[in-house]
């Protein structure tokens, strides 16, 4: 049978990343995916200037109320980039009213990279997120996003005790699973750390790291994280899925990365997920 999974964030219709590659990614991993769009931007923010942006807030809630009469339900729920605190809160009523006792539930608590916040976005809007993420079974940040969860200053200078310090505090905040992606401890390998509160044990993933910063990467490690998760359970399979998945979607993309100086070529590698 096949597992359901909903995935709630944007649609940046040119630059590949949040809903262009979360449906892909989901649906050749064999999951039935619905999605809810939360707005329509012409293209992604990360280098783009003069896009577009149609808010769909109103249109988060009619969809649920429409399910919600439908009776449907979801093995998964994956949330990524939502642009307003207003759209945090409704994703919020949202997890209430479709969570079972078998719905996993996946946020990438999507803010910032590299110690700064994406365009648009204030401190306040951390806040209402750290709610978001107490109602989470997983969350999904990068360092930039720990400090602005936990309210520690951002740096790149850190190793293995202070990674784990900060998971166990992301879990304080009301998740029982916390996974750090990006995570890199100058020996020249990349990769994810996660910590299970519930059994107290702490998991890692890393492959050499590729010295190409590109953009969407957050994204198509969360898409595989959340679609793994949902299929299997398993939280170390699915850390290295999602981090081979990504590291070979980088590579895939090096030969040509100028020209695609927006996103990664990730379609190179959907074969990986398919078997
Ligand atoms: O990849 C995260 C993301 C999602 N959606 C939009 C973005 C970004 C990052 O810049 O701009 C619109």
């Amino acid at each position: 049978m096949l597992k359901r999974i909903v995935t709630i964030q944007d649609v940046s219709c040119f630059g590949k990343c949040s809903l262009t590659v979360a449906l892909p990614i989901l649906s050749a991993m064999g999951l039935e995916t619905a999605i809810i769009p939360t707005a329509v931007l012409s293209t992604h923010t990360g280098g783009f200037t003069g896009y577009t942006f149609r808010d769909l807030t109103d249109d988060i809630s009619a969809i649920s109320n429409h399910w919600n009469k439908l009776e449907l339900d979801f093995d998964g729920i994956y949330t990524g980039y939502l642009g307003s605190i207003e759209q945090v809160k409704i994703v919020a009523n949202f997890f209430d009213t479709f969570k079972s006792d078998n719905t996993m539930i996946v946020v990438d608590p999507v803010m910032g990279d590299a110690g700064k916040m994406y365009p648009g976005f204030k401190a306040e809007f951390a806040d209402e997120m750290k709610k978001l993420c107490s109602k989470a079974d997983v969350i999904v940040p990068n360092m930039t996003e720990v400090s602005f969860l936990l309210g520690v200053p951002y740096t790149e200078e850190y190793d293995e005790t202070y990674v784990k310090d900060m998971l166990k505090r992301l879990t304080d905040l009301g998740c029982p699973v916390a996974v750090i992606t990006g995570v890199c401890y100058g020996d020249g390998m990349h990769g994810a750390v996660a910590y299970d509160k519930r059994t107290d044990k702490f998991f890692s993933s890393f492959m050499p790291h590729i010295n190409c910063a590109m953009h969407g990467t957050g994204d198509i490690f969360s898409s595989a994280l959340s679609g793994s998760i949902v299929k299997n359970g398993s939280l170390q399979e699915a850390l290295d899925t999602a981090v081979a998945f990504t590291v070979k979607s980088i590579e895939a993309t090096l030969p040509d990365k100028d020209k695609y100086w927006y996103g990664v070529s990730f379609e190179k590698c959907l074969g990986m997920l398919t078997e």
